[in-house]
């Protein structure tokens, strides 16, 4: 295969510790293969071309462990992120696993819940400072629920929003150079998630304490399942300066959350976004949030890991092939420069503009007559995709 496509520092990927560590678990199938150290993590995806790996605090410190465990284990990862020349761009803390979050962390109805959730998160926050994290992500992975009669959804919000202020001010009050990026999801684990799509969050985060401080982390897979067109939601995020973190990977619609290999099932949906964040100069981190098919040993999870860097620059390639070819801009121009002269009419309001534009003729029946060769734009696409542009 070629070595152009290759991942490297500069592309800026990073994988999740608990991505490449999936183990191959199941809701119908025990682990297919052994856990792999985080240090080895680290060294092999770094062999590979990554720039970054981020964890749960559990990821990589077991729930239980005692202070002095932990200090070990956060000692020798960091010589390994120092060895390898890795980072930490990005943590998050384990609200999902444990039992204790059956009805939630945040949203929890227990007062006691909520407090624990929260004391575990401020610890799982200097856990990530301290290992250099600048982006803090929240996945509500247990926030939500089957039997909705139990929690009124109302009380959810108010509950997660008192959350997130919280966290706010222990940030600031600390000092910390952090910023918080929310992830949605429709369902899985719970029937119903709260924040089911980056949409919700968009205008939730404007009702908290301080909306600068927090952004999102849109997933493919999440919006995929929600039945949405993912590069639309990440384009309304970054228009709104709330691109904080993007987690790349691949879904069928309709399917359970399958988190492929980025690029594997939809390619036009993957160059599209790639398209955007490139053009958009979005520069934080690629993360891969996707893991190696069940039938893998640890070969299997590196070729998955490899794969995943490989097609991002192989779209970022025909990005730059799409953006060359003379016949394909040739059209998009044709496009845009239709009708020039009915741009007085638009732009902001005046009472003068609106007068005039009332008295203005369209004859709609014309307008509305001639094709508009998207067709042949669209398998122009399909063509250059297809490695025949
Ligand atoms: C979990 C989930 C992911 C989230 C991770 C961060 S954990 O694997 O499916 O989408 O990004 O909490
Ligand atoms: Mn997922
Ligand atoms: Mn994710």
């Amino acid at each position: 295969m070629d070595d152009a496509y290759k991942g490297k520092k500069e592309d800026k990927f990073s994988f999740g510790l608990w991505t490449v560590g999936n183990v191959g678990r199941d809701p119908f199938g025990d682990p297919s293969r052994k856990p792999i150290p985080p240090t080895r993590i680290v060294k092999k995806l770094s062999e590979l071309g990554a720039w970054g790996i981020n964890l749960h605090d559990n990821d990589l410190v077991p729930i239980d462990a005692t202070r002095q465990q932990r200090n070990k284990i956060v000692r020798e990862f960091k010589k390994a992120l120092k060895d390898y020349g890795m980072i930490v761009p990005m943590a998050t803390t384990n609200t999902f696993s444990h039992p204790v979050f059956k009805d939630g962390g945040f949203t929890s109805n227990d007062p006691k819940v909520r407090a624990y959730g929260l004391q575990k998160v401020m610890q799982a926050i200097d856990l990530g400072v301290e290992l250099g994290a600048e982006t803090y992500v929240f996945w509500g992975g247990r926030e939500g629920a089957e039997c909705n009669v139990a929690k009124d959804p109302i009380d959810a919000l108010k509950r997660y929003r008192e959350g997130l202020n919280y966290l706010c001010r222990y940030v600031r009050d600390q000092k910390y150079k952090l910023r918080f990026a929310m992830e949605a999801k429709p369902n899985e684990p719970r029937a119903d998630m709260y924040f089911p799509t980056t949409g919700h969050y968009l205008a939730f985060i404007e009702t908290l304490d301080f909306p600068e401080m927090v952004g999102v982390n849109p997933e493919l897979a999440h919006e995929h399942m929600a039945g949405l067109n993912f590069h639309h939601g990440v384009a309304q995020a970054i228009e709104v300066g709330k691109l904080f973190h993007i987690d790349l990977n691949d879904q069928r619609f309709g399917r359970y959350d399958q988190d492929f290999r980025f690029g594997s099932e939809d390619y036009k949906s993957a160059f599209l976004l790639v398209r955007l964040l490139e053009d958009q100069g979005y520069d934080g981190p690629r993360h891969f949030d996707a893991h190696a098919f069940r039938t893998e040993d640890e070969k299997g999870v590196w070729d998955f890991a490899d794969g995943c860097m490989r097609t991002y620059n192989i779209f970022k390639e025909k990005t730059a092939r799409f953006a060359e070819d003379a016949e394909i801009q040739g059209i998009l121009k044709e496009i845009e420069g239709k009708n020039p002269e009915f741009e007085k009419h638009l732009g902001k309001y005046s009472k003068k503009k609106a007068q005039s534009l009332k008295r203005a003729k369209f004859d709609i029946d014309a307008m509305a007559k001639p094709g508009l060769g998207y067709e042949r734009l669209d398998q122009m696409l399909t063509e250059l995709l297809l490695g025949m542009r």
